[in-house]
């Protein structure tokens, strides 16, 4: 059986109340070998008030908020003790409930226990964390969506769809004389893989989607030397922040700055301007330059619009790379080329740069609403259940023996599960066979 664990629940400061979790089987006896009343004898949910002691010595006058299991959140015991918001107080009540027989918990592990008592699919356990850690509105709606369990959902249609055809082969392969069905199979595998992997892709699309809501990008302003590049930054932070001078060459170290464009969180690092340089120190820069401009999702390649120079000079550099090419300084033109994107960061004038970062990075409207598998562990998944599925496919096409289609099908379902963390062995036979209609 697993133990109790215990740990302080609120942040490790000051405060008006402080929270000390516990969850286990143990829970409500530890907490009652110090406190004033017994929980042991609660069958339901409820807040007590009381003492707890340590000997004969009053430590705080505290409600303890009681969860009888499966009824919480991690489907144990749970008591959550609501004491005076020192740290002092909180640090004796832990160790209060250690000497009573509980152990401090781990990271995550209350949610981990949650997760493994089926309180929470796998998308939700990490929503949990994803939750605590937005720093957008958005980012926070997004995580709020997975962890109710909308996200989880987006999963089952083609569990069930996959689930679906193979059933059919089954019953194939267990019943030989239904010829009709065993003719139906590669045509039904790939006609269906089809369908299912055309709704793989969406969920893949929308999940980066998601992921830039959540995680935001990265954006390296480059170009030449004294194009205007920091100005451009501090005019997109909306303030000074970095060096502006005339002197082509200012810039040396990489500075970065985050800014929240339409619920976007970018993350932008103004580099050094590039060209060759004897300068041991600019040299330096550069190298930095070109490593920021790898670690890029977007390059903002930033040209002096009165002197536009040589056009291939970082061809080479962002050539993989997302790229919006801005004109800066144009304030200093009057006879603008209408195919050309100026700005001026002298006079803050770039909001058509922010319209086109917004545009090129492509989240739409929905984007923020629309629940989305999208963490780097849930995208893997779906890409690999995505080629899995390819290969029966492609094995269908090739009329390899009906249940080697069967397996690749099998590893496209576990994979899928894999996602939402479900057991894969105990229930696939269940699943298969609840589908079935062939009667008699
Ligand atoms: N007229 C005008 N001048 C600008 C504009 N943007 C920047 N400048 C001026 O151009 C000069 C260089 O600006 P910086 O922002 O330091 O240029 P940089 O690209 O960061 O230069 P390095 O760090 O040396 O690579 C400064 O004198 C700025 O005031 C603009 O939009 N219009
Ligand atoms: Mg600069």
């Amino acid at each position: 059986m697993l133990d109790t664990i215990v740990a302080l629940a609120t942040p490790p400061m000051m405060g008006a109340l402080a929270i000390i979790r516990l969850s286990g089987p143990e829970a409500f006896n530890i907490v009652t070998k110090s406190f004033t009343k017994d929980l042991t004898k609660l069958n339901k949910n409820a807040m007590v008030y009381g003492k707890l002691f340590d000997d004969e010595e009053l430590v705080d006058e505290v409600i303890a908020f009681c969860f009888k299991g499966p009824h919480s959140f991690t489907g144990e015991d749970v008591v959550e003790i609501s004491c005076h918001g020192s740290m002092l107080i909180a640090n004796e009540i832990i160790e209060l409930m250690i000497k009573n027989g509980a152990r401090l918990a781990g990271r995550g592990e209350f949610t981990n226990r949650a997760y493994l008592n089926g309180k929470l699919d796998l998308v939700q356990a990490e929503a949990v964390n994803d939750m605590i850690t937005a720093t957008t509105k958005e980012a926070k709606k997004l995580s709020l969506l997975s962890l109710v369990g909308e996200t989880s959902k987006v999963v089952y249609p083609i569990r069930e769809r996959i689930a679906d055809v193979m059933s059919l082969i089954e019953v194939n392969i267990d019943y030989p004389e239904y010829r009709d069905i065993e003719e139906a199979s590669y045509a039904l595998v790939i006609s269906e893989v089809d369908y299912i992997n055309a709704e793989i892709k969406k969920l893949i699309n929308q999940g980066r989607q998601g992921q830039i809501i959540k995680e935001g990008i990265k954006v390296a302003i480059v170009g030449a030397p004294n194009v205007g590049k920091s100005s451009l930054l501090n005019a997109l932070l909306k303030e000074d922040k970095a060096i502006v001078t005339d002197i082509a060459g200012t810039t040396r170290d990489v500075v970065e700055g985050e800014i929240n464009l339409h619920g976007l969180r970018l993350l932008l690092l103004d580099t050094a301007g590039i060209r060759e340089s004897v300068d041991k120190i600019e040299s330096i820069g550069i190298e930095k330059t070109k490593k920021s401009i790898a670690e890029a999702d977007l390059v903002i390649y930033v040209k002096d619009a009165e002197n536009v120079g040589k056009e291939d000079e970082f061809a080479d550099l962002i050539k993989d790379k997302k790229v919006i090419t801005v004109y800066n300084k144009g304030d200093l033109v009057s006879k603008k080329d209408p195919s050309r994107l100026y700005i001026s960061a002298l006079t803050n004038d770039i909001g058509a740069l922010e319209k086109a970062i917004a545009k090129v990075v492509g989240v739409d409207e929905e984007s923020y609403l629309r629940p989305s598998l999208n963490n780097a562990r849930q995208l893997a998944l779906l890409r690999k259940a995505y080629e899995e599925l390819e290969t029966a496919k492609q094995e269908a096409i090739d009329e390899v023996a009906i249940d080697l289609v069967s397996v690749s099908l099998q590893q496209a379902f576990f994979t899928i599960k894999e996602i939402l963390g479900e057991n894969v062995d105990n229930d696939l036979s269940k699943e298969i066979f609840s589908r079935f209609c062939v009667g008699k």
